[in-house]
């Protein structure tokens, strides 16, 4: 049952989104995010902007990929961070655009990641 349909007052994500990127910017992302429960782009699949929480998506989605994410593709023009905590903190990894993560086995991300979003190309390297 979906208490929330109004994805544009409603969406946390939506709204980091906003504040990430501009218009512009976000017109231009072809193929997309795409994060996956298993290695190798398997499992389940979540296309998506970034997003705040998912602990918070996955109750409004009814599905699960909080700290369950194994894999992911960034098939976008922008750098992408990962989060092991919501709201973007915790530990923190990136991938640049076209890059992928076929396995986040071993690297201490996986079925860790709570919260992602897009960075703006040309920002500040990560540490
Ligand atoms: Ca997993």
């Amino acid at each position: 049952m979906t208490k929330i349909n109004n994805n544009q007052s409603n969406s946390l994500s939506s709204i980091e989104c906003v504040q990430d990127i501009s218009h512009e910017s976000a017109a231009a992302i072809s193929g997309g995010i795409a994060v996956y429960t298993d290695a190798n782009y398997g499992g389940k699949e979540r296309t998506a902007k970034g997003v705040r929480d998912l602990r918070v998506s996955d109750r409004q989605e009814n599905v699960l990929f909080n700290n369950q994410i194994s894999s992911i593709i960034n098939d976008t023009d922008k750098r992408w961070a990962f989060y092991t905590r919501a709201g973007y903190s915790g530990d923190r990894f990136t991938l640049e655009p076209g890059e992928s993560a076929k396995d986040l086995f071993g690297t201490g991300f996986n079925d860790k990641i709570t919260s992602y979003r897009s960075e703006a190309s040309g920002s500040a390297q990560p540490l």
